[in-house]
């Protein structure tokens, strides 16, 4: 319980990091994982870090730190490195998946694999509430449930797909009832619960690698930040919904629980998170001042550069310099 809550103050602290890394404009891009540390890190930890497959979709932060990747990796990522999000450091890992719900018909692929070549482990699937409205989405659940392929799907159902709610995504019941038309197993859980979620994930992984099927398990969360950092989620919820939902802000709950239990000192904690926000400086000055490699997308994509790439490179350059110029203030 405590390695668990550890990574999830980890989580957050890169989190918040890696914002204003952002907004310092030293990173391109950013999506925002605050809020759904539970259903991240519960999840993850049923996972065997050796043996199993992880297929990420890119908001799992907490997963992602529990498998292997490292914060280089990943602050490379975001910094426009795309080989970078490979996590060659991680085992069993596939890239992150930005084209929403194409990974679960991944995830199919590699369950198969593992049963049709009698492997041991289980593949761990991620994929949010709008994920689930995907064409991919249906085949692979569909193709997973037909072979009895050992994958556990994670839907981090934080109530929007950017500023689509939940209630105009599908008129389905809820997400996991999904699960019962592609014979799999189906359970939603308080997403904001880390023992609910690992309870889950657990029960789940026991079913895929004792060939029952594979499961969905629908963790119902918030995501409390912007969708990414190009986005502003004051215009379409209000701030009301945000605060009752931080109410059941998963940090806040395990460390009631932790703290009911005398496992925890939150003096503690304060000092925890300056050791970890130092780490994470280090490990993103390490990568800050790495040649940049975005010119690969305008080298590759035409024999002949067009005119409207050539601007755009121009642009570029320009922002690099400007970039430069403010590093060295
Ligand atoms: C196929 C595809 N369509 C649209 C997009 C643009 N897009 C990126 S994230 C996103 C919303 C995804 O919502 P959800 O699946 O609920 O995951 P969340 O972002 O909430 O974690 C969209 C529409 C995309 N990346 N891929």
């Amino acid at each position: 319980l405590i390695e668990a809550f550890k990574l999830m103050i980890y989580t957050r602290t890169t989190d918040q990091k890696a914002v204003s890394f952002q907004r310092q404009g030293r990173m391109y891009t950013y999506p925002l994982n605050f809020g759904q540390e539970a259903a991240q890190v519960g999840s993850a930890f049923a996972m065997d870090k050796e043996i199993d497959w992880l297929v990420p979709a890119f908001r799992e932060l907490g997963t992602w730190l529990y498998k292997g990747a490292t914060l280089q990796d990943i602050f490379k990522y975001y910094c426009g490195y795309e080989e970078a999000s490979t996590f060659p450091k991680a085992k069993n890992y596939l890239p992150s998946a930005v084209p929403v719900a194409s990974q679960i018909t991944h995830a199919a692929g590699v369950g198969y694999a593992l049963k049709y070549q009698k492997l041991p482990g289980a593949v761990f699937a991620y994929v949010g509430d709008g994920g689930t409205s995907e064409g991919d989405f249906h085949e692979g659940m569909n193709f997973m449930g037909v072979w009895k392929a050992p994958v556990v799907v994670i839907c981090q159902n934080n109530q929007y797909a950017i500023s689509v709610p939940r209630s105009r995504q599908t008129a389905s019941k809820n997400l996991a009832i999904k699960a019962l038309a592609y014979g799999m197993n189906g359970i939603q859980v308080d997403g904001n619960d880390f023992l609910a979620v690992y309870q889950a994930a657990a029960s789940a992984r026991q079913l895929a690698i004792e060939g029952r099927g594979p499961s969905f398990i629908e963790a119902v969360t918030y995501r409390r930040g912007a969708h990414t950092t190009s986005d502003d989620p004051s215009r379409y919820r209000t701030s009301e919904e945000e605060e009752r939902w931080a109410q059941k802000d998963p940090i806040k709950r395990l460390r009631n629980y932790l703290l009911a239990k005398g496992l925890w000192n939150t003096a503690d904690e304060a000092l925890l998170i300056e050791t970890y926000e130092q780490e994470i400086d280090a490990a993103f000055a390490e990568i800050e001042h790495l040649p940049y490699p975005l010119e690969n997308v305008f080298k590759y994509h035409y024999q002949e550069m067009p005119e409207h790439l050539l601007r755009q490179k121009v642009e570029y350059e320009k922002y690099l310099n400007w970039k430069e110029k403010e590093l060295q203030k």
